[in-house]
């Protein structure tokens, strides 16, 4: 691999040397990068089977605006159609230089938030606004994506995790965090807004009805130990080692069978996800029919203008 430029160190656990960033992008709001195998002297041996992507807004406890949403969902996409990735990391950059703040993501940014459910940049009006970029919840659509992805998601929590960014780490596969700055706070009903779905729904599910109304209904601060006693997060990480625990989770991952691993995130998934987890699931399961030799006796007899012989396969194994 030619491009052997470290990295900007873009957070106080960001190794440089484990990464390069994804080429072919223009990225504002996020960063996203390709972890790496390098020699001594820093050369790219090889591209290693994980991605970060991570909120870059730490002025703002990288909360996010619509176009921090664009972005996201692009890179995501991007990690989803590159056949030799497993594992996204879902982090925040920082801390912020203003006050040495973590942030993971504070959710939707307040300060473009227009009443009629417009998100408004600076010196955009109602008129002047393109209705299609700026009036959607689509961080939604990242949630899906997150959901329906083949690999596994695993959200880094170096810092707050507060409204929909505490969704967000709700909806991934795996989250860990930071123990001395991870910190865990429902504030949608504080700023009156509300995830009523995978936010509020799937955060009963892994800590229960009474803890996850608590979680909504009071608003309060938890740590990341909290969170791990409550059953919310896999593991309380030492600040420093928290990007480093990461890889090692992505390595496991890559050890296992990408078939079995998408398998098992969509078995998961299927019962809350409803006939559209079904659909998830089905999908892979009618994929891998089409590699047995009975289902190409199906598309070779239509082909062939002849009946099927399914007497080669029975009906029980
Ligand atoms: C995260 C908190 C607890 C951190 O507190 P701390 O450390 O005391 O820092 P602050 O001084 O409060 O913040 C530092 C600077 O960052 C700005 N800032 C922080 N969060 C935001 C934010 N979300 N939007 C805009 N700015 C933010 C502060 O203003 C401050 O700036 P300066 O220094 O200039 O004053 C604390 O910051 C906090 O509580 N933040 C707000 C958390 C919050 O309420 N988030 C929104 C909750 N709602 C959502 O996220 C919507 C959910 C969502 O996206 C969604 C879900 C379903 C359907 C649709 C949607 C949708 O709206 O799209």
């Amino acid at each position: 691999l030619n491009n052997s430029a470290l990295p900007e160190k873009v957070s106080d656990v960001f190794d440089p040397t484990r990464w390069r960033v994804v080429e072919g992008f223009d990225f504002t709001d996020i960063t996203y990068h390709r972890q790496v195998e390098r020699t001594a002297d820093g050369s790219i041996v090889r591209d290693l089977p994980t991605v970060r992507i991570a909120f870059d807004r730490p002025e703002v406890r990288n909360a996010f605006r619509p176009h921090t949403v664009d972005e996201l969902y692009r890179a995501m996409d991007h990690a989803r159609m590159t056949s030799d990735v497993a594992t996204v990391l879902l982090t925040g950059n920082g801390p912020s230089e203003k006050d040495g703040g973590h942030a993971f993501c504070s959710g939707g940014d307040q300060r473009i938030r227009g009443r009629d459910g417009y998100r408004y940049a600076e010196g955009e009006t109602r008129e002047s606004i393109d209705p299609a970029r700026a009036g959607r919840l689509h961080i939604l659509e990242v949630q899906r994506l997150m959901r329906t992805m083949p690999k596994v998601v695993v959200c880094v929590v170096n810092g707050w995790a507060a409204g929909g960014g505490h969704s967000l780490h709700v909806v991934s596969d795996l989250t860990i965090a930071s123990k001395q700055n991870g910190k865990f706070k429902q504030t949608d009903a504080t700023v009156g807004s509300f995830d009523a779905g995978y936010g509020s729904a799937l955060l009963a599910r892994q800590v229960g009805q009474k803890t996850a109304r608590e979680i909504f209904f009071l608003a309060r601060e938890y740590s990341a130990d909290d969170m791990v006693r409550m059953g919310a997060v896999n593991e309380s990480v030492d600040h420093e080692r928290l990007e480093e625990v990461a890889l090692e989770y992505a390595a496991d991952i890559a050890r296992q069978s990408p078939q079995a691993i998408r398998m098992l995130k969509f078995a998961f998934n299927l019962a809350d996800d409803g006939l559209a987890g079904q659909q998830v699931f089905a999908g892979e399961a009618t994929r891998m029919a089409y590699m047995t030799d009975e289902a190409v006796e199906g598309r070779d007899a239509f082909l062939g203008k002849r009946d099927p012989n399914w007497s080669n396969y029975p009906y029980y194994f």
